[in-house]
């Protein structure tokens, strides 16, 4: 750390923002989860933490509103070395599944449901891990961030921190409500994460889910129905924002639905596809890099405190890091963000 001048061009060390911290020293732990088992329409954020590593090396560590940024303790774990074996081989069966319903099959009736059994055994087995990896980190007294990844990753996380927080609330930033019951068949599905956060959990107690503009009838339902959510859908704050509202209103409200402890789960796609446009579902609309920044900006500096986050659903294009450069950007502000909320 003594030889790291921030002004210099970062040097690849193989984490997140190039910085040299050790996991001792690290006040922030960044937990990569390479998956992308179940998404349905196109896969590749398995590779959303690789590029945004990448990505990561030539941005420059200051932020207006957090001072000495760059000096902000953030370590990365290794990647779990059972984890993309495991995604590559749950991958490939899941593939079978995803085919029949196309051919509008029940894969069960295809005689898939074995292959089905598998695939949801191989999702457990990746919750398991988050769940170890992040209780360990936990234990240590570490804010951790965990970067996907598809968006089923944080159950393990957040199953972990149900276990050191009697109650918390989610702050949920996200196209999709994710509130779908065994999406595809898959238990642990990337548009059911809410749904398994919210059925398995008993410590989160609410559920504000913000930018949402893609969701079923079953979801508008829970939506409806379910007193722990609250919905702030993109149609919604698009019609507050062109009828006289302003941004600082509408995130006063947002805030206004959140607890004393929130945790973070940004799925990229949540922001507008200009942002994102390799992610696995993009749907035109949704918020702009800097609403996003001014939303968390305002709840790190508010009463309450941030238990923890997810960035998932990043997916690099072929020859494009532009994705990943967002990402990285977006994932370096949250750590700010969330380093000067604990210190309060
Ligand atoms: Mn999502």
């Amino acid at each position: 750390m003594k030889t790291f001048d921030p002004n210099l061009p970062g040097v690849a060390t193989g984490g997140y923002f190039a910085l040299p911290f050790t996991r001792e020293e690290a006040k922030i732990v960044l937990i990569s989860v390479p998956w992308d088992v179940t998404t349905s329409y196109r896969p590749g954020t398995h590779m959303g933490p690789y590029a945004m590593i990448d990505a990561s090396v030539q941005i420059d560590l200051f932020n207006s509103r957090v001072p000495q940024a760059w000096k902000i303790p953030i370590a990365t774990l290794p990647v779990h070395e059972e984890l993309p074996i495991l995604n590559r081989s749950a991958r490939k069966m899941a593939e079978q599944i995803i085919e029949s319903w196309e051919e509008g099959i029940d894969p069960r009736e295809n005689k898939l449901e074995d292959v089905l059994e598998q695939v949801n055994e191989a999702c457990s087995r990746m919750n398991r891990i988050v769940y170890l990896q992040s209780s360990e980190q936990l234990r240590q007294g570490k804010t951790i961030g965990l970067v996907g990844g598809e968006h089923s990753v944080p159950l393990g996380f957040l199953q972990a921190l149900g276990e050191h927080h009697d109650s918390y609330g989610i702050l949920h930033i996200d196209a999709h409500a994710d509130l779908r019951e065994a999406y595809e068949g898959f238990t642990f599905s990337h548009a059911s994460i809410m749904y398994n956060a919210l059925k398995s959990i008993p410590s989160i107690s609410s559920l504000t889910q913000v930018g949402v503009r893609d969701y079923c009838q079953e979801e508008h339902e829970r939506i409806g129905n379910d007193t722990r959510i609250s919905f702030f859908s993109d149609d919604s704050l698009q019609e507050g924002l062109f009828e006289g509202l302003t941004w600082r209103e509408q995130c006063q409200r947002i805030m206004e639905s959140l607890p004393e402890y929130v945790y973070i789960s940004l799925d990229i796609d949540g922001l507008s596809p200009d942002l994102c446009p390799n992610t696995g579902t993009p749907v035109p609309g949704g918020l702009n890099f800097q609403q996003v920044d001014y939303l968390l900006y305002l709840l790190a500096f508010s009463h309450r405190k941030i238990i923890g986050f997810d960035l998932c659903e990043v997916a690099p294009g072929e020859e494009d890091p532009w994705d990943a450069i967002v990402g990285a950007r977006l994932l370096h502000k949250i750590c700010c963000y969330c380093y000067a909320n604990n210190k309060k």
